[in-house]
């Protein structure tokens, strides 16, 4: 996305392994780099002078529960090295997301409000919700212009499921095109805040794009676009594939789940810098199997 937006050769992508997405090694500049390593950090950042850096990588909440010290390591300290350094190289700008993670089973469950009790019980979780007060506080004492916004499950069909409790939304069209039944890992009225990924590369680039003055939340920002449960994704995929079956045998990531929030109040992001999705889930699914389809091989 940043790459459309801007000259392709002035956005550099990194990460700790060689991608798999052949996009991000033919349409820029990319560079392997493990964010625990601040002197490759400083290295890379003394050569492309940088204005933006968007910090992504994160162990997600089912893999940090199997590795708590490793998901708290990689979170946290990857977030404080990248604001480090930030603020040592005068980088202008820096994106972090959270997640819905940050809420835990004493928040209020529907339309989650922006300032609530919060009390995660999860690694990555805690690790977020640490994560946002780092960033206000980067802002307030270095003056550093952090933006962040509390994603819900993401869902897309350029990238793999990757250790999410809300992966089952991505996997399941995978399936869905393959001809194969799907055996959900939830249990099927768990509801949960979604989103589709232009719509959360949509919100993102407003996000830093936005003028400093109309973000007024220096933490994370709730955002919201959908929320569903497994018997309605499914029953949205079986109007394109109706013969498509889903089974539940729900593991340890419905726990995670049913601490989670069910919907999201982000009337916050709306009012401060004009939030708006796009797509709901009978919009995504269409679009979602289209893009699968298109990618089958023939
Ligand atoms: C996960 O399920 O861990 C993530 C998230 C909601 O942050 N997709």
């Amino acid at each position: 996305a940043l790459r459309q937006r801007y000259d392709p050769n002035l956005v550099v992508a990194a990460d700790v392994r060689p991608p798999k997405n052949p996009n991000l090694l033919a349409g820029g500049p990319f560079e392997l780099l493990d964010v625990l390593d601040r002197s490759r950090l400083d290295k890379l950042i003394r050569q492309y002078r940088p204005k933006q850096i968007y910090h992504l990588a994160a162990l997600l909440s089912a893999t940090a529960e199997k590795n708590p010290l490793f998901g708290w390591q990689l979170n946290m300290d990857g977030l404080l090295i990248v604001l480090e350094a930030a603020v040592a190289h005068g980088v202008a700008q820096v994106y972090w997301p959270s997640s819905i993670a940050v809420f835990g089973p004493d928040t209020p469950r529907d339309h989650t409000p922006q300032v609530t009790i919060m009390n995660p019980n999860t690694v990555y979780g805690i690790s977020k919700l640490a994560g946002e007060q780092w960033c206000e506080w980067y802002h307030r004492k270095h003056g550093l212009d952090v933006r962040s916004l509390r994603y819900p499950g993401l869902i897309g069909y350029k990238s793999l499921p990757g250790g999410g409790t809300t992966d089952y939304a991505v996997d399941i069209y995978h399936k869905a095109v393959a001809g194969e039944s799907y055996e959900c890992f939830l249990e099927e009225n768990t509801y949960l805040p979604m989103m589709y990924m232009p719509d959360a590369l949509k919100a993102t680039l407003d996000l830093m794009h936005a003028p400093a003055e109309q973000i007024k939340v220096r933490t994370s920002y709730n955002l919201g676009a959908m929320s569903f449960s497994p018997a309605e994704i499914t029953a949205s995929i079986q109007q394109h594939e109706p013969g498509f079956e889903v089974t539940y045998q729900p593991d340890g990531r419905q726990q995670i789940a049913d601490s989670w929030p069910a919907s999201i109040d982000d009337s916050k992001a709306r009012q401060d810098w004009g939030w708006q999705p796009d797509f709901d889930l009978d919009k995504m699914t269409a679009d979602m199997l289209l893009h699968l389809k298109q990618m089958q091989p023939a």
